[in-house]
């Protein structure tokens, strides 16, 4: 299964940084740590591409290649990850999406059509996920009801990049 993991546009504000970014040459603080952590939680065989929209866009090879698109986003990037949704439905691309914006307000992102929800950390239920893609299942909400994954072996995110 062939994955595009999408990380949305951040506006401008305080924290975004943009005069230091230039200084240094740099179009983004830090890589997208969250979506990071989930290609290296997803099962190994599948094929993965992260594309941050804060440093270029997607092109149509990349479009065309995805089976299935996966986004995280914070609040503050909702308005071009619900753009984002709307751009990988009508390319015809099952969608799922995590992260903080998600999981702070999931009938937000539900209703403009994502197919899964993997709320929560990803630990714990990217592995629901995985187990319901198995299944054959075409859309779901994952949550971890109120159980916290111990990470302090699990350093997913450094193995990955
Ligand atoms: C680093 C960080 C930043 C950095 C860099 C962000 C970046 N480019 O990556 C900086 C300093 C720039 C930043 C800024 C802001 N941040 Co900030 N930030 C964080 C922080 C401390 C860590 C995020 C991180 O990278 N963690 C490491 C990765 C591995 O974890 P993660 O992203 O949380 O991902 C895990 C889960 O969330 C989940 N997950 C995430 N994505 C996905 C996707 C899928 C599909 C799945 C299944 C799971 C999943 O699974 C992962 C593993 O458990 C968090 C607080 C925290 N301690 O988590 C706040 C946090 C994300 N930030 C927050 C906020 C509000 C902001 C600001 C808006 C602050 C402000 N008021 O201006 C700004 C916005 C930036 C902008 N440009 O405008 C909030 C988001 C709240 C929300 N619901 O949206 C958080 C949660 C802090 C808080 N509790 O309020 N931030």
């Amino acid at each position: 299964m062939n994955i595009l993991l999408l990380y949305p546009l951040f506006p401008k504000s305080f924290w975004s940084f943009e005069k230091t970014l230039a200084l240094l040459n740099r179009k983004a603080m830090l890589p997208p740590l969250g979506l990071v952590t989930v290609a290296a939680i997803l099962p190994q065989e599948w094929e993965f591409k992260l594309v941050d929209r804060n440093v270029r866009e997607v092109n149509q090879a990349e479009w065309d290649w995805a089976d299935l698109v996966i986004l995280s986003a914070m609040i503050v990037q909702k308005e071009d990850l619900l753009e984002q949704i709307h751009e990988a439905k009508r390319r015809g691309k099952r969608v799922a999406v995590g992260g903080p914006y998600a999981t702070a307000l999931p009938h937000e992102v539900m209703e403009v059509g994502a197919d899964y929800l993997i709320l929560d950390e990803g630990e714990t239920t990217l592995p629901l996920f995985t187990r319901a893609i198995a299944r054959g299942d075409q859309s779901g909400i994952f949550r971890a009801n109120g159980e916290r994954p111990d990470v302090s072996h699990k350093p997913y995110a450094y193995s990955a990049v």
